[in-house]
């Protein structure tokens, strides 16, 4: 393997940064000039939202935490629409495995490539950056990063940045009247952790996505007394088991009472504010920074990733997402080539164009089928223009149907189901334990013969 005299910083070591660390190591495994590649990530080990932190709030260095996983948290789509098509489940594990593994066990896959790859020397862990600057004298990006263990705050010279921070991190916090009288506890999913806390009590959960689905659930699961989600725009479609009820928006909480937007009222616990997260780069100066809400076709990224008004610098993983890892990596491969030389990109006309395009075509979606056949073209169309092992996004889109409509059937259900994998062709066995009956999260529980 060779080195080329550039170098590429890489900020964050979740899913995104470490499919561009795998994309490279893949690249000098073949035998390319690969540039340097330095990963910073603000926490002590790698996974992103995988690793999971007990802490909320600060972290042990007075920085946000970055963490928004829950204990219990199970994968909330097929495995199978995920998987690494350069790395498999039966290849991590030895054996087939379950359709909907919790975190620990998602965690642990997630870990075994880039380990097998050999590129944890090329994270500097516990170092958030700090600042990003760009100079057009000298064609270079400025780091600026603080090492925590050290305490010590330096910058270095890069070719290119590729912010693979997440987008799930920062949360979104509206204000209800009678907040601050309400006498129970207010919360966002950003800081939810342990269902059990919830045991017994009435949980009001406002917003309509898959916090607001999943949380609910673990709560219901672990012995909530009652679930109530409050929706903005439209309730959600599933057939809740009793004890859940969906209302209209929350109006205002008066003591213990909450009010509707219909009129009506209810007595309530405990309030978790599931609504959603802000792309947020506190690090970026405003040339280089990407300003968009959660959607499949934020503007600016030519292919999704290609910072338009700076090529230099990348984007990974900042898409609304149905497809996650092998997406990421489809992403970090195609900007891997970007930067080995081996795309040219066209004029910043071309790229905004193409992104207009693929725009107009977002604003055509309806429901969640149509944009999972988007993402699914979107991440077709990368495949094709890298090395990155093709694999069938045709069954991938097929598969996620099939679990929309487990969803539908039985919301407290579907992760009892089992999918073949599109990369091996094997069929995963039923996970021997329900969902609903299994309290344990752990790898060694999942993954224990029964
Ligand atoms: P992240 O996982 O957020 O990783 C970003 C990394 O960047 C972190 O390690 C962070 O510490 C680091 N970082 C941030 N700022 C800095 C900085 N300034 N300097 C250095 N490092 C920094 N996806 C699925 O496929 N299946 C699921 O079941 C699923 N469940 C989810 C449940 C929840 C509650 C959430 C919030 C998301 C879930 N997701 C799920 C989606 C999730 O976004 C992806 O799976 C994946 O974690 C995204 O990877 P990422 O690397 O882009 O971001
Ligand atoms: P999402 O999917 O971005 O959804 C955010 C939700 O929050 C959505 O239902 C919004 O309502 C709702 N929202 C946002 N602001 C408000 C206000 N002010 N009032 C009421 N409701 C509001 O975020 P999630 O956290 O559910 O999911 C993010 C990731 O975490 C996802 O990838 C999962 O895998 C896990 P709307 O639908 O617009 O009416």
């Amino acid at each position: 393997m060779g080195v080329s005299n550039k170098r590429v910083a890489v900020i964050g070591a979740g899913p995104s940064g470490l499919a561009q660390l795998r994309a490279f190591k893949s690249a000098a495994d073949k035998g390319a000039d690969i540039p340097e590649v330095v990963c910073f990530e603000k926490q002590s080990d790698w996974g992103g939202l995988w690793n999971y932190t007990w802490r909320t709030g600060l972290d042990e260095h007075g920085d946000p935490v970055h963490g928004s996983m829950y204990r219990y948290l199970w994968s909330n789509g097929p495995k199978e629409c995920l998987e690494f098509a350069d790395y498999t489940f039966e290849e991590h594990f030895g054996r087939p495995i379950g359709s909907y593994p919790p975190r620990a066990v998602l965690w642990d896959y997630i870990k075994g490539r880039v380990e097998k790859s050999g590129v944890r020397p090329w994270v500097r862990f516990n170092t958030p950056v700090r600042m990003v600057t760009w100079s057009d004298a000298t064609k270079k990006f400025t780091v600026t990063a603080h090492d925590r263990g050290n305490d010590r705050t330096y910058s270095e010279e890069f070719d290119n940045v590729v912010v693979a921070s997440g987008h799930f991190s920062t949360p979104n916090v509206p204000y209800f009247e009678g907040f601050e009288t309400f006498q129970g506890r207010v919360l966002h999913s950003h800081d939810f952790r342990d269902a059990t806390e919830f045991k017994g009590k009435n949980v009001l959960v406002v917003g309509r996505s898959y916090s607001a689905e999943d949380i609910g659930s673990q709560c219901y699961k672990y012995g909530a007394k009652s679930i109530t989600v409050s929706y903005r725009s439209a309730p959600m479609a599933f057939t809740f088991p009793e004890g859940w009820e969906q209302k209209p928006l929350l109006t205002k909480v008066v003591g213990k009472t909450a009010h509707f937007k219909d009129g009506s009222t209810k007595e309530i616990d405990a309030i978790i504010l599931c609504t959603g997260y802000l792309h947020h780069f506190p690090f970026l100066t405003d040339d280089l920074r990407l300003k968009t809400n959660n959607r499949m076709w934020p503007l600016d990224l030519y292919k999704g990733v290609v910072w338009e008004k700076n090529p230099a610098l990348f984007y990974i993983g900042m898409q609304d997402q149905f497809y996650t890892f092998n997406m990421f990596d489809a992403q970090a491969w195609y900007a891997r080539d970007v930067m080995l030389g081996r795309i040219t990109l066209p004029s910043a006309a071309e790229m905004a164009a193409d992104s207009a395009k693929w725009r107009a075509r977002e604003e055509t979606l309806a429901d969640a089928e149509q944009m999972i056949w988007f993402q699914g073209d979107y991440t077709k169309e990368l495949i094709e223009a890298t090395d990155y092992p093709s694999f069938d996004i045709e069954e991938t889109n097929k598969t996620f149907m099939e679990w929309e409509h487990h969803k539908m059937e039985d919301i407290m259900g579907f992760r009892d189901n089992a999918y073949r994998s599109l990369m091996t062709g094997t069929m995963a066995p039923k996970h021997h334990t329900r969902w609903m009956e299994a309290m344990d999260d752990s790898l060694e529980s999942y993954l224990q013969a029964k």
